[in-house]
């Protein structure tokens, strides 16, 4: 199949969005073959004419809690009438309110409600998604999270990476006792979903709600000898050294990092991880910290944004949304945000072959009724989607 008369994002090629004008894709068995000038194209059999529409990589979502029980619309309102996230989370609410919710759903249940938000996703040309754990708290409800999460891949074409989030949060029967949480619980779920083959990779909150950094190394030390990669909630809520922790372990990126600093910044890019920007919990808390952006930018550290869609901070679901958001609220180019949903994304989850148009790579494309890449971030509520290709065919 050649997709000809396209304008081509590739943030593969030289120049603003790596763009390609008038410019041609081949795609053979799933995968990009060919991308350039539409004069220079392969001789193909079957030719798709796009009548000059934008092409980019189908979009990457690399940070979402979608998979959970129940909603905090109650904890909303209680956020409007003065309580802080953290007056609510110490007060048994917030986090712990949506693993009481998940742990009586059945597999299911979290499954019928995933879908509706992935399907929301997938219908702004997501096309690969990152699904944690960690509204479960307890062996069977974390294995249950993962296993919906991997559901979701086979329900729908898309492609779902998981990261295990056994330390979100310490669980009511745990409270002030985090290390016996993470002996009991935590690392024997971690062990065994990845006995499972349920975990693509680790993450934690790093936060004074939650667990602290030489807490966050020991689940770490799991990982690393179960040959799984790492990533944090760091530095969300205040500074806690969870960037510096994260890059010490060369985690696949650091997310939030509101309150790091330039050095973590540059630890970070010694690390060569990604800072991961998630401005719909900035937007949904009303926080006023941005995260050092102009550090991230000087020290060339990459920058994705997410969803970070969760039923407390962020109950967001749409990315265009989010790289919006990137610009207006954490001054990043257009550019920067739809690299940051694109070819960052694909690297804070450690993937190789998505989120660029480059030979050999996945055909994962989305295919827009707009002239110019800038139009995405710059709507608000507006879905441009014209087609969105999944290993190399159009599918809904
Ligand atoms: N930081 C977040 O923004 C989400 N988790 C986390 O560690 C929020 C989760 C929630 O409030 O339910
Ligand atoms: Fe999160």
């Amino acid at each position: 199949m050649l997709l000809t008369n396209a304008t081509i994002a590739t943030f593969s090629a030289s120049g603003p969005y790596g763009l390609i004008s008038d410019g041609a894709v081949l795609i053979e068995n799933g995968r990009i073959a060919w991308v350039g000038q539409g004069a220079d194209a392969p001789a193909s059999p079957v030719a798709r004419d796009l009548e000059g529409r934008l092409v980019t990589p189908a979009l990457i979502d690399c940070h979402t809690h979608l998979v959970h029980g129940g909603n905090r619309a109650r904890e909303f309102e209680m956020r409007l009438q003065g309580a802080s996230y953290q007056d609510i989370a110490r007060a048994g609410g917030g986090i712990v309110s949506t693993v009481a919710a998940t742990r009586k759903a059945d597999h299911d249940e979290l499954l019928a409600d995933a879908l509706r938000r992935v399907d929301a996703l997938m219908a702004e040309g997501v096309g690969t998604v990152e699904i944690k754990s960690g509204y479960g708290l307890d062996l069977e409800t974390e294995l249950r999270m993962l296993r919906v999460a991997r559901a979701i891949g086979r329900a729908r074409p898309v492609r779902v990476v998981t990261s295990f989030l056994g330390a979100h949060a310490v669980p009511p029967e745990y409270t002030y006792r985090p290390d016996a949480y993470l002996d009991q619980v935590c690392l024997p779920a971690l062990r065994a979903a990845h006995a499972e083959g349920l975990v693509d990779a680790v993450d934690g909150f790093c936060e004074g709600i939650a667990f602290s950094a030489p807490q966050m190394a020991r689940v770490f030390d799991v990982a690393a000898d179960l040959g799984l990669p790492v990533k944090l909630h760091a530095e969300q809520l205040s500074h806690g050294g969870g960037t510096a922790l994260a890059a010490r372990y060369g985690a696949l990126s650091a997310d939030h990092v509101e309150y790091a600093t330039a050095s973590d910044a540059i630890a970070l890019a010694r690390a060569g991880s990604v800072a991961v920007l998630l401005p719909g919990a900035f937007y949904t808390l009303g926080e006023t910290q941005m995260p050092p952006v102009a550090a991230f930018r000087a020290h060339g550290v990459p920058m994705a944004l997410a969803t970070d869609a969760n039923p407390g901070s962020s109950p967001m679901t749409s990315l265009l949304l989010a790289a919006n958001m990137g610009c207006t609220l954490f001054r990043l180019t257009p550019e920067e945000a739809l690299q940051g949903i694109t070819a960052n994304a694909a690297k804070a989850l450690g993937l190789a072959d998505a989120g660029r148009i480059a030979p050999g790579l996945r055909a994962d494309l989305a295919v827009w009724d707009v002239e110019h890449p800038a139009e995405l971030a710059y709507r608000i509520g507006f879905n441009p989607l014209f087609e969105r290709w999944f290993d190399g065919k159009v599918t809904p």
